[in-house]
């Protein structure tokens, strides 16, 4: 008799990938007979078109469905603070535990002491957004999560134009003459979009960057500048336009304020004297001119730009470009910097629930807060979810100092036993992206996107959102707002988009754009400013920021002698530091490196695959140099920022992070710290 073995019943199902990345992938999930059998991309969206980039292929194939790997259960710590010791619990117990050290603190008045710190760890809307609507009522202090990723260029976009939220959509490349990337790496933060849309882009592509990137060597054009040196570039790229007479008055005049007083500074720098600061040569910025004079033309504002000590001005520089050309409001132009859920209908608090606010305290820069966690009166309690600051943030060993303070109440929600989970008393494990309904807004191409559940929750694990409403009810808070379910949130997020589609049709898309044509960036050339207008200057920018009331041509000098400027981009293989423990993705990041340039490695005498110390002030790192025509002379490597536990020494790249700032909205500057770089003898 034959033995009849059923036949295995595969089916697919759609989501998105919601990591802090521009391609906002599509994603199918093959099931075998209902459990997860490979997680692939989605051959019918229009980004990614049926691949993933090679770290989530690996992680999600991996470290994300490895059930040895996850966080199981609650955990209460047993041993010293930062050695990683636990033992599971119950929810109850856990969220008892949390609530007897909370409650206090209300009962008080000292809600402020509790810190509470978030970034992009997913970027469901639900799953990102909703847990603010427990700390805007229960009163903690925020650490402004942009201040270790993008604010600077947020705060003066803000004010230049009404909102850093609005940006071109992709999908109007196609009447594009130009598209200029100042400062972002397509090819490692937006890998399908370098391999598909930037291909098809049907005009030139000019790249400046410090780095010649895959992105960069692809370019038409590369302008390897010298960091820190933008706004004098895009000063003389205006002094290089007038002379093309590629600016549009008309368009100035209607719709700027204080475009004279700009006029006047960009006289002063001819591509001549700027290619001495820049160092780049005068015809290279010549050609950038001539390709984004011709229009229409687009302009994409990278991150990493603005991470810099001069960032704000930076940034406030690089978008006098389309002004002056007349390029917004028309088919083929405009720049991005972010596109907001604001693109698509749904505003960025729709989900936070801000009115639950009540005279709750300012709140603090990422780079503030290892000194706030120094102080016992300042920090009595911290709550960490979505984030993992022991090794994305500022001064690491002066963070970890702080964090290992026993008077020091953490609570970390994760999905993995992190660095920064290591300092907490309470772990409370955070179910993934496969396991929890949602809607993921992509900040490229202006995409409703789903995020489908597709597996039970591992273990005892739950979506954010549930962890903060059971937080809540365990703590006896009465809004009503801190229990809304996600069948009342997910169709009134869907109602705004005013797209009229339903979750269970997303579901069988994947995907919808918000409109069908492609949207116009400030179509009506209206700019929510006092004056209505693009403000070029305004004092504005001195009272509220503290910048000049006009953007300014000043720019860095180049490092001193044996110290070269670190660079800390996105990296292939890691989201931030998400996947720092797959082990493939171990395998292929190998032992921490810093690429210099060939020029640099006779001048330092270094050597290819040399051990090196990157020292600033008290702290250094070792790494493994390895030589890189890719990088510009003066400046070096790390990339960010693989977990500490990954490497023998316990650090990575943000220890050398001595807290600096760039000069608006108290935001990082990461990308201007110096290093003194010598050869380790005898060999680490
Ligand atoms: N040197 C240097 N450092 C940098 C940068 C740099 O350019 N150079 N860039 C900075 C930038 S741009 C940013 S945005 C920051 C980012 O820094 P972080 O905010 O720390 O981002 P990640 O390292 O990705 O950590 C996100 C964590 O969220 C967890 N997570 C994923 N999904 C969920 C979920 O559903 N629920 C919960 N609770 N957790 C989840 C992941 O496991 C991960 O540990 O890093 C900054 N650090
Ligand atoms: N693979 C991968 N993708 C990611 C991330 C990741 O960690 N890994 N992180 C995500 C996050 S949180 C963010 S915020 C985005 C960031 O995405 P991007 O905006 O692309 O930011 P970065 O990779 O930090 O830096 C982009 C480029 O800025 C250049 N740069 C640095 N300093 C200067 C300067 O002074 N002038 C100029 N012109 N260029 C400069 C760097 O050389 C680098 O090539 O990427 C997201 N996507
Ligand atoms: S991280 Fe980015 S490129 Fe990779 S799968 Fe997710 S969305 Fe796509
Ligand atoms: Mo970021």
């Amino acid at each position: 008799m034959p033995i009849l073995v059923p036949p295995v019943k595969t089916s697919y199902l759609k989501t998105t990938c919601p990591r802090d990345c521009y391609d906002a992938c599509g994603i199918h999930v093959m099931l075998r007979d209902g459990q997860i059998a490979a997680v692939r991309g989605d051959p019918d969206h229009p980004t990614n078109r049926g691949t993933l980039c090679a770290k989530c292929s690996l992680a999600y194939n991996g470290v994300w469905r490895d059930p040895s790997s996850r966080l199981a259960t609650p955990l209460i710590r047993v041993g010293t603070k930062g050695d990683g010791h636990f033992e599971p619990a119950s929810w109850e117990k856990a969220l008892e535990l949390i609530a007897s050290k909370l409650h206090p603190l209300r009962e008080r008045g000292e809600q402020a002491t509790l810190l509470h710190t978030h970034y992009h760890g997913t970027c469901g809307e639900i799953s990102m957004r909703f847990p603010q609507r427990f700390f805007n009522a229960f009163g903690g202090t925020e650490i402004t999560p942009g201040t270790i990723c993008d604010e600077a260029g947020h705060a003066v976009l803000r004010l230049m134009f009404g909102t850093s939220l609005d940006g071109f959509d992709p999908r109007t490349m196609r009447d594009s003459q130009c598209l200029l990337i100042w400062g972002a790496n397509p090819s490692a933060s937006a890998p399908h979009v370098h391999k598909h849309w930037l291909r098809e882009f049907p005009g030139k592509v000019v790249v400046i960057d410090p780095r010649r990137t895959e992105s960069a060597a692809r370019a038409h054009l590369h302008l390897q500048i010298r960091p820190g040196t933008d706004a004098v570039m895009a000063f003389a790229l205006l002094h290089a336009l007038q002379a093309r007479t590629a600016w549009d008055e008309a368009f100035l005049k209607r719709n700027s304020l204080g475009w004279r007083e700009v006029a006047e500074t960009v006289k002063r720098w001819s591509p001549a004297r700027a290619s001495e600061i820049c160092g780049v040569p005068a015809e290279q910025i010549e050609q950038a001119a001539a390709f984004y004079g011709a229009g229409p033309s687009m302009l994409w504002m990278g991150i990493g730009l603005q991470r810099q000590k001069l960032g704000g001005n930076i940034v406030r520089a690089c978008a006098l470009l389309p002004v002056f050309t007349g390029n917004i409001g028309r088919p083929g132009t405009g720049f991005l910097y972010f596109n907001g859920g604001e693109t698509r209908g749904v505003a960025a608090e729709f989900l936070e629930a801000p009115h639950l606010r009540q005279n709750n305290p300012e709140p603090l820069s990422h780079l503030d807060f290892a000194s706030a966690l120094e102080n016992p009166r300042r920090s009595r309690a911290l709550m960490v979810w979505n984030s993992n600051p022991v090794a994305s943030g500022a001064e690491q060993s002066r963070l970890r100092k702080a964090l290992a303070r026993e008077d020091l109440f953490t609570v970390v929600v994760e999905l993995f036993q992190t660095d920064t989970a290591d300092y907490a008393d309470v772990v409370l494990p955070a179910a993934s992206f496969l396991e929890s309904d949602d809607v993921v807004l992509p900040y490229f191409a202006q995409f409703i996107s789903v995020q489908q559940k597709v597996a039970p929750c591992h273990a005892d694990s739950l979506p954010n959102q549930e962890i903060f409403r059971r937080l809540a009810r365990a703590l006896g808070m009465p809004e009503a707002e801190l229990y809304e379910t996600d069948e009342i949130l997910i169709p009134r997020l869907l109602d705004a988009t005013g797209t009229g589609v339903s979750f269970e049709e997303l579901k069988t898309k994947g995907s919808i754009p918000c409109s069908p044509a492609p949207r116009l960036q400030f179509a009506d050339l209206r700019f929510a400013t006092p004056s209505g207008r693009i403000e070029i200057s305004s004092p504005r920018f001195s009272t509220e920021l503290g910048l000049a009331p006009s953007p300014a041509d000043s720019h860095d000098a180049p490092p001193p002698a044996g110290r070269l400027r670190l660079l800390s981009p996105s990296s292939d293989w890691l989201m931030c530091s998400s996947y720092g423990n797959d082990p493939k993705i171990q395998a292929k990041l190998g032992a921490s490196t810093v690429f210099v340039s060939p020029g640099d490695s006779v001048r330092l005498g270094i050597g290819e695959g040399a051990s090196v110390r990157l020292k600033h002030g008290p702290e250094e790192l070792i790494c493994q140099a390895k030589l890189s025509s890719e990088v510009a002379d003066g400046v070096a490597i790390v990339f960010k920022s693989p977990w500490l536990k990954a490497d023998p020494q316990r650090k990575n790249v943000n220890v050398l992070h001595h807290s600096l700032r760039a000069d608006a909205a108290a935001s990082t500057a990461v990308n201007s710290i110096e290093v003194l770089i010598e050869a380790v003898t005898p060999a680490f």
